[in-house]
């Protein structure tokens, strides 16, 4: 059901997290292996140097969840930025007893919630695919037009925000923001929590040092001792739960439908992807004769021919963070005169 694409997100992240683990033995095998080598040819003592060099190369990464928020305020303080605001709230609870009601006036100005004990993201920092998931409920709605949409006409939950900032203040008093455009999964229920996710590898990225080779984040540079949340403008939204999770979901496109075309008619395009938690990118080249350009972006757009003929249409599909392999898919339209 394309509908419940984030129940999909939900259910592809736990299939995915089943898959790290089925994973995992082979690489300890992989690892036994070199080791096995290792213990051919080397002394004792550069063995056992050679053995944990390989483990901790080789062997694939745990998956790193842990909660952050879960409905209880008595581990944050609550406060706001500038002229913003964060408190409790009993209304529209998702898990334990409470959420968080934030009230936004621009990127500046916004809610902050302290943690009264700082919480430890190094495990979150050694791995490259742990993100933080706010569970966000926004009063906004927009009408589906999306036709492939079952509610198409219906209102379905919109974000209220191009942009939303966060802003990560560390125990050593380190500060990390990140300024990411918002898009959220259509969801039925417009009155629906959505996932706002941002990768911890994007925090590292914006300090620069995010290049390939991860820098190591410890003691109290990688404690998270604050949070500051900013959307674009006037806002008052709700966060029920935030988590750190772990995605190791690749892109995957639909592929596009096919579509009757008259000269100078204007067709609407649909991408159909998922990405896990991963913020996705629809850019769309209306002709690949001349090569493949960014002729549109977006999930859903519009295009027409002024002279009849077969254009094939490319769609590629990114993550915003450049951390997924980008998938693309392509169509033939046969544009009558
Ligand atoms: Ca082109």
């Amino acid at each position: 059901m394309r509908s419940f694409l984030y129940v999909t997100d939900t259910e592809r992240n736990q299939v995915s997290l089943m898959d790290q683990n089925r994973r995992r033995p082979r690489s300890v095998s992989a690892t036994a292996a070199v080791t096995f080598a290792v213990c051919a040819s080397l002394t004792g003592l550069l063995l056992l140097g050679g053995a944990a060099a390989a483990r901790q190369q080789g062997a694939a990464l745990p998956p790193v969840t842990f909660s952050l928020f879960r409905g209880d305020t008595g581990d944050v303080t609550l406060s706001g930025w500038g002229s913003g605001r964060a408190e409790e709230t009993k209304e529209n609870v998702l898990v334990g007893d409470s959420a968080i009601r934030v009230t936004t006036q621009g990127l500046y100005q916004g809610a902050r919630i302290d943690f009264k004990n700082p919480v430890d993201l190094s495990s979150a920092f050694m791995n490259p695919k742990t993100y933080v998931r706010l569970q966000v409920r926004f009063t906004t709605t927009q009408t589906a037009f999306d036709p492939t949409n079952p509610e198409f006409g219906a209102k379905v939950a919109a974000a209220p925000f191009e942009r939303m900032r966060f802003l990560l203040t560390m125990a050593d008093g380190t500060q990390h923001e990140l300024v990411r455009p918002v898009v959220i999964p259509p969801a039925e229920d417009p009155d629906a929590y959505v996932p706002i996710n941002f990768p911890i590898a994007a925090i590292l990225k914006k300090s620069g040092e995010g290049n390939g080779a991860r820098p190591m984040v410890t003691g109290d540079a990688a404690k998270l001792k604050s949070l500051a949340i900013f959307g674009d403008k006037y806002q008052q939204f709700t966060i029920g739960e935030i988590n750190v999770i772990t995605d190791d979901t690749d892109i995957n496109v639909e592929p596009l439908e096919d579509q009757i075309a008259f000269v100078n008619d204007s067709l609407t395009f649909v991408a159909i992807a998922e990405g896990g938690a991963s913020t996705l990118r629809y850019s769309w080249d209306f002709d690949a004769k001349d090569g493949i350009q960014e002729d549109a972006v977006g999930r859903v757009v519009e295009h027409g021919w002024r002279t009849p003929g077969t254009y094939k249409v490319t769609l590629t599909v990114s993550d915003e963070d450049g951390l997924k392999k980008p998938q693309t898919t392509s169509i033939d339209i046969e544009v009558a005169p």
